[in-house]
């Protein structure tokens, strides 16, 4: 097997024996998993967390005087440790447990946009956003008058501080960018763009959910005021998320949901609310999946984030160059910037979910269609790509095996 570099001591082969999935097959063909963007396999540490809670423990958190709910509490509250510590939350901020990304950009949208926008503000975003951090402007614009504004984009999406500089005015409120395009893999220079946006009054959500699987994130570093990211696209589970929060940002924010466990007392008309993290989870939150989210963190900072991009840089590297010397390919992107591990191209006219079904048919499996990201495609001027997205485990081989079966979609489409 190949890995990616002979100076690292990047173990790949150790890495890919904690995802069982990798020694599967798929039609018939060794599995490549080449759909990284939108969920990352699951490694054994992960998947044991999540079942020895499930199997040992069980109990509820937060409510019991007995073991096993102490028990469960114990782990849940780890988690938030965890996690708090792998984006580098400053004392004053604050992770919040969501379901995912898409209801963390709700929450700030429409528990602190709603209070902070009146008619007149401004939402400054871009056209490289994942629908979950777009609609959610769209819909508090409507509600509350602001306006969206849209920084203006350079070759292949690139997004400048210079142009962020120049979009934003003194009714900037927010402004909402992802950290890194989940259909190119750029990323928008996020430090400056904080400095620039605080220096105008306005606060910053970082789109984090394919930024933080893939890049070390230090929220501290990044200057940033909320960001919002997934689980299960960093070998987490599925229906759990993070919202990170400046501490005095959350409170005041309102929550989108009220019930038990985010309350100090209760009267019959009124209540009591706790701080920031409790008084956004209300209900039974995912306790597995928190505690196996805790687990995923632990397992990728025992690789190290440093030694994960930096796998996954050379092996985007090694994917442009071999692709490029694909016929009739279209790559979408820009070079010699900052990205993250995803290729997003065309094969001549073939539809992309003619390509994806031939690349399924030889077991690999790529993205295909418009990525949620409608603008974005409608800036490219194309109605969607086939996507490529690598993660950890992710080899040479893999790239070789894609490279291959695009000769086998132009047998069959010519
Ligand atoms: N992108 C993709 O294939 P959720 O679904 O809430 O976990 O994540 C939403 C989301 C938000 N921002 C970005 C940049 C994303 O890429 C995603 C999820 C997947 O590209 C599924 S659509």
């Amino acid at each position: 097997m190949s890995t990616t570099s002979a100076r690292t001591s990047y173990d790949l082969e150790r890495i890919r024996g904690d995802f069982p999935l990798l020694s599967s097959t798929m039609r018939g063909n060794p599995l490549v998993y080449l759909d990284n963007g939108a969920t990352a396999l699951k490694p054994d540490p992960v998947i044991d967390a999540e079942v020895a809670y499930l199997r040992d423990i069980s109990a509820n958190i937060h409510r019991g005087v007995y073991e096993l709910s102490e028990r469960a509490t114990v782990l849940f509250d780890q988690a938030r440790d965890k996690v708090k510590r792998f984006i580098g939350a400053p004392s004053d901020g604050e992770a919040v447990f969501t379901k995912s990304a898409t209801e963390a950009t709700n929450m700030v949208a429409f528990g602190w946009g709603r209070k902070a926008l009146g008619p007149g503000d401004e939402i400054l975003t871009t056209e490289l956003e994942h629908h979950a951090n777009l609609i959610p402007w769209q819909e508090l614009a409507r509600q509350t008058g602001a306006q969206l504004r849209f920084v203006e984009l350079g070759e292949g999406g690139v997004v400048t501080a210079e142009a962020v500089a120049a979009a934003l005015t003194a009714r900037t409120r927010i402004v909402a960018i992802t950290g890194m395009s989940n259909v190119t893999g750029f990323m928008p220079p996020v430090t400056e763009i904080s400095r620039l946006a605080h220096d105008r009054g306005a606060v910053v959500l970082v789109d984090g959910a394919q930024l933080v699987s893939h890049h070390p994130v230090n929220v501290a570093e990044l200057d940033v005021d909320f960001l919002a990211f997934s689980g299960h696209k960093m070998c987490g589970p599925t229906g759990v998320g993070v919202l990170y929060g400046r501490r005095a940002l959350l409170d005041a924010m309102d929550p989108l949901l009220y019930g038990g466990d985010m309350i100090v007392r209760v009267y019959r008309d009124h209540a009591d609310y706790r701080g920031a993290p409790e008084r956004f989870e209300t209900g039974t939150p995912n306790i597995s999946g928190v505690i196996a989210l805790g687990a995923a963190v632990d397992y990728l900072e025992e690789i190290g984030m440093e030694a994960i991009a930096r796998h996954e840089e050379q092996l985007l590297e090694y994917a442009l160059g071999r692709l490029d010397g694909v016929e009739g390919i279209t790559l979408y992107g820009p070079r010699g910037v900052r990205r993250g591990g995803i290729v997003s191209f065309n094969l001549g006219q073939v539809h992309t979910h003619d390509v994806g079904s031939v690349l399924d048919n030889e077991g690999i499996a790529v993205r295909t269609g418009f990525h949620c990201a409608q603008p974005f495609m409608r800036h490219l001027g194309i109605h969607g790509t086939v996507r490529a997205s690598f993660y950890l485990y992710n080899t040479r081989d893999d790239v070789d095996r894609l490279v291959e079966a695009l000769g086998r979609v132009r047998e069959v489409f010519g």
